[in-house]
């Protein structure tokens, strides 16, 4: 299984006025930040987040959230793109799920480890290596 680390978020614009009160999911599942219901962040706002996930070879969603105190939590997009074999570093703008939201938020992630791009580089290098 490709395994890849989620480095950084940028919060370029909030949903609410008074920051957004951000976590993430992935396959139904909260995974960050650990130990906390969410984490607040404002207009230019650069967190790390510092994640490592085993993913599936493909499309990957990441689902970044808004939680309300008085209200449903709101799901206010996400983060889709493909996981292939290229060891490497992306970054990945959010796609709205929350009408008329002013969201705007960018993903830095990195492949760090895929067995298929192992399986590749053995069969290219396999002189001298
Ligand atoms: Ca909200
Ligand atoms: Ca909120």
């Amino acid at each position: 299984m490709p395994k890849i680390k989620l480095s950084r978020i940028h919060c370029k614009l909030p949903d609410e006025i008074d920051k957004d009160e951000m976590y993430l999911k992935m396959n139904g599942e909260k995974i960050w930040p650990a130990g906390m219901i969410y984490y607040r962040v404002d207009t230019g706002d650069i967190v790390d987040l510092d994640v490592t996930l085993n993913v599936k070879e493909g499309w990957t969603e990441i689902e970044l959230w808004d939680f309300d105190y008085l209200s449903r939590n709101d799901f206010l997009g996400k983060f889709r793109f493909k996981v292939d074999g290229n060891i490497g570093k992306y970054t990945n703008t959010m796609t709205l799920v929350e009408e008329n939201s002013t969201a705007s938020y960018l993903l830095e992630w990195e492949i760090v480890h895929d067995p298929i791009a192992k399986a590749a580089k053995q069969g290219v290098f396999a002189v001298d290596e």
